[in-house]
């Protein structure tokens, strides 16, 4: 498993060097990556200084900057102009197993993401994002209503929200405060006749059951539209129907790059991008080996991660193909990203109008070994978030926020936005400071990670993430076992620490804090899955931690 010498450490993990940015950042400190990859000199956020790359990336952004600011073909509105004051529009875009480095802001240097790169450039990148199930029926309950699997008792594909509960999401609390609401793609939460009675609770109501369609292009369909360009004509058709007499929340979710499991070609693209990187030899992550998968327990070994990786990933040609659709499936929804951007400036609505992309959760692209998502491993539980506000100054522009953000954080900061009380159900916590620089005081310093459904194909695992230390412990039906990665100094997490003697005063307080965790984000006694505050779960309880 060669590795070309182009991964890079990008904060916790290594990602492909990126092509955009870099000539504003010349004193930086060179570091060297520690283990599993080539000794590559890179700056503290991944980008190679070399004196050609260097002036590569200067005419890059160069050019993005005359972009920006001078012909203003982005579709971005000028933040120097006068901003409204009334409350501002959202558009949140989810996409679905979309891994954190998917994106050429993230570091990326082959994948096409000029759009998202430009919402970047001129907004706020998290470098940090977690999800606190990866699943997609969890996460997307929690991204709803803010809340941790254990407290939305959501662990499955077929259970909805109760009534009272829907009341308590952000979709639900900003039509109450006079918002006109969409829903476009994959909801994701209940199963089929349960989401299409959710057409009542939108406005503008485009949603499907499962995965969205069957086929990304339905075989019987002659126009071949991909199943990502339909959501984006969708959107386009929201906002025709926007106007600045009232605000609007539009989700977007796209089921891209979600594989289409069992077709032929599960990760088939826009037959506009098949041409798109075929002369792209993508590296392979320095963990995709043997050696690292012999490593995990057996039960890993032998789970779904694997079947999927045997389906994906197993030879080195397959590796090549599920890449590049992976990448031309992402490439796709920048597309839309694009024309979505563009038809708010149309609109007259660019000014007022905040963007969120983000993804479900992460996935495995062949490390260790395994492919999709699930596990506690940094691949999986970390994923994308992008947000543009055109009402930020320009000095509070284009920067990364290192803090830990979650998937519980979405509500509260468009509620905040909104000018909207966030429930004390909630548990996660509005984003809005960090937008604006500046990290509040109690900001979380760890989150506590929670996946239980599929425990016959999936391992059970639950643990706790400090911004320096990865603590997993597996439990039933698999035996009890505990896994412990210093993130700093392993970021690929090769190197379990748990046994080690030297390391059992941090387990301690891990294992400490798990416990701890664990009766905090449960159920009340007083919670029957009606969303009722409580007492014993106070607003913003998730900080103190
Ligand atoms: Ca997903």
């Amino acid at each position: 498993m060669g590795l070309p010498g182009e991964y890079q450490r990008d904060g916790s993990l290594y990602t492909l060097m990126s092509d955009v940015g870099g000539c504003g950042r010349p004193n930086q400190t060179m570091i060297f990556q520690a283990r599993c990859g080539p000794k590559t000199p890179v700056s503290r956020d991944g980008s190679r200084w070399t004196a050609g790359e260097a002036g590569r990336r200067c005419v890059r952004v160069l050019f993005y900057l005359v972009c920006l600011v001078g012909c203003g073909t982005s579709g971005l509105p000028d933040p120097s102009a006068d901003k409204p004051a009334g409350r501002p529009n959202f558009v949140f875009i989810l996409t679905d197993d979309q891994r954190f480095d998917s994106l050429g802001c993230a570091g990326n240097r082959l994948i096409q993401t000029p759009n998202i790169d430009r919402l970047a450039a001129n907004g706020v990148r998290f470098r940090n994002h977690f999800v606190t199930t990866s699943i997609c029926c969890v996460s997307r309950a929690s991204i709803f209503s803010g809340q941790y699997q254990r407290r939305h008792g959501i662990g499955d594909f077929t259970t909805p929200f109760t009534p009272d509960q829907w009341t308590e999401t952000y979709p639900a609390l900003l039509r109450a405060a006079g918002y006109r609401t969409g829903f476009i793609g994959k909801f994701g939460v209940g199963e089929a006749k349960y989401i299409a009675s959710k057409a009542a609770d939108f406005d503008f109501w485009r949603g499907l059951p499962g995965q969205a369609g069957e086929w990304f292009i339905d075989p019987n369909d002659p126009t071949h539209t991909h199943a990502t360009a339909r959501f984006g004509n969708q959107a386009l058709q929201f906002l025709d129907g926007s106007t600045d007499a009232q605000p609007f929340c539009l989700s977007i979710s796209f089921n891209a790059p979600h594989a289409r499991d069992s077709k032929p070609r599960e990760f088939q693209p826009d037959i506009r991008d098949e041409t798109l990187y075929v002369s792209e030899q993508i590296p392979m992550p320095p963990t995709a080996n043997d050696e690292c998968f012999r490593r995990l327990p057996e039960f890993v070994r032998t789970s779904e991660g694997r079947r999927r990786w045997e389906r994906r990933f197993a030879t080195p040609e397959m590796f090549q193909q599920t890449m590049r659709d992976y990448y031309r499936l992402v490439t796709g929804i920048d597309r839309e990203v694009g024309r979505i951007v563009a038809k708010l400036a149309q609109r007259g609505l660019a000014e007022n109008t905040v963007i969120l992309f983000t993804s479900d959760n992460g996935w495995f692209a062949g490390e260790r070994g395994l492919a999709d998502k699930w596990l506690m491993y940094e691949e999986s539980i970390r994923v994308p978030l992008v947000v543009f506000d055109p009402r930020l100054r320009r000095s509070e522009r284009g920067h990364t926020v290192e803090a830990l953000t979650l998937n519980l954080d979405f509500a509260p900061t468009m509620l905040e936005l909104a000018g909207v009380s966030v429930p004390s159900a909630m548990q996660g916590r509005s984003l809005v400071p960090l937008l604006h620089g500046s990290r509040p005081a109690g900001w979380r310093e760890h989150f506590f990670y929670e996946h239980r459904y599929g425990p016959n194909i999936i391992p059970p695992s639950e643990g706790i993430r400090t911004e320096r230390w990865a603590y997993l412990r597996w439990f039933a039906p698999n035996p009890e076992s505990q896994e412990l990665y210093d993130i700093q100094r392993d970021p690929l997490e090769q190197h379990n620490l748990a046994a080690e003697p030297a390391h059992a005063t941090q387990l301690k307080r891990l294992e400490s804090l798990l416990s701890a965790a664990r009766k905090r984000f449960s159920k009340p006694a007083d919670f029957d899955r009606r969303g009722s505050p409580s007492k014993a779960n106070a607003p913003g309880e998730e900080q103190k931690n």
